[in-house]
């Protein structure tokens, strides 16, 4: 079942019911400042480009603006929040010794919009590893998300999954509605989702629409799913502190792994 936890609960208390259920909601673990400050932040280029991501994926009433930190400078206070670090430290790091940004993504699901199809996010890799987690996602609430807007649908009874290959999406077309839950939660919430979980936006029946950015942070030693290095450009990524630089791919995993001439991290035989 999804749990609610506070900003208070330490992390392995909600780390521990993410990996078991597949998800779990931190309530208001953000301010309505920062959310607004985002969401006027991100106003402008939604409206401007936000329906050029239409597609049957993500729908045709959805507006969506990837590379956040090019247009939200704000957004970078979510991807580094100390509690969302923590979670994905205690998900990622069994398997890698440091991570990144998959993607960032606003997400603005508009009235009359249908639930998306249910899916698992992380199957563009081709191949997965039973108990390793490539990537963990969280969805940060603009707005309130409710069951009528559009609020976020999954599914955490695990046994569903049982048998279900890498890439079997036929398997999640015919899952009881009586499985699906939705992250109901209040503006300046998080909810955090494993890439083995199964979920989808939700259909928005409401009057206005329901906005959230989306943050995945992928194991250090697979490619994320954005590509940072041509998204964001250098002058752009360099304005931002070390923190946010490294996660979005400005460092080498391990001593091997993505090195360059000088790399403080790695084994630079030059160096
Ligand atoms: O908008 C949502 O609630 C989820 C979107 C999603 O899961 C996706 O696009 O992969
Ligand atoms: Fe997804």
């Amino acid at each position: 079942m999804l749990t609610s936890f506070n900003k208070k609960t330490p992390s392995d208390v909600i780390s521990a019911s993410l990996l078991e259920n597949g998800g779990a909601i931190v309530l208001n673990q953000a301010d309505d400042e920062l959310m607004d400050r985002i969401a006027q932040e991100l106003r402008e280029p939604l409206d401007a480009k936000g329906h050029e991501f239409e597609n049957d994926f993500n729908g045709y009433k959805t507006r969506r603006l990837g590379g956040l930190l090019e247009l939200s400078r704000s957004s970078a206070e979510l991807m580094v929040h100390s509690l969302t670090l923590e979670i994905a430290d205690a998900v990622l790091k069994r398997h890698c010794e440091n991570y990144r940004i998959g993607s960032s993504t606003a997400i603005e699901i508009h009235p009359g919009e249908d639930a998306q199809i249910l899916h698992r996010d992380g199957d563009f890799y081709p191949i997965s590893i039973p108990g390793v987690e490539f990537q963990v996602q969280v969805m940060w609430a603009l707005t309130d998300f409710t069951a009528e807007n559009g609020a976020t649908r999954l599914v955490t009874d695990r046994d569903v999954l049982k048998g279900v290959k890498n890439r079997e999406t036929e398997a999640f077309e015919n899952i009881d509605e009586s499985k699906v839950e939705q992250a109901v939660m209040p503006k300046g919430s998080a909810f955090y989702w494993l890439q083995s979980t199964i979920h989808g936006g939700g259909a928005n029946t409401s009057s206005s629409p329901r906005s959230g950015v989306f943050i995945s942070y992928s194991l250090g030693w697979v490619r994320q799913e954005d590509n940072h290095y041509l998204m964001i450009p250098r002058e752009v990524a360099d304005s931002y502190p070390d923190q946010i630089r490294r996660l979005i791919g400005y460092q080498s995993h391990g001593p091997y792994l993505g090195i360059y001439p000088g790399d403080p991290d790695g084994n630079w035989w030059d160096a």
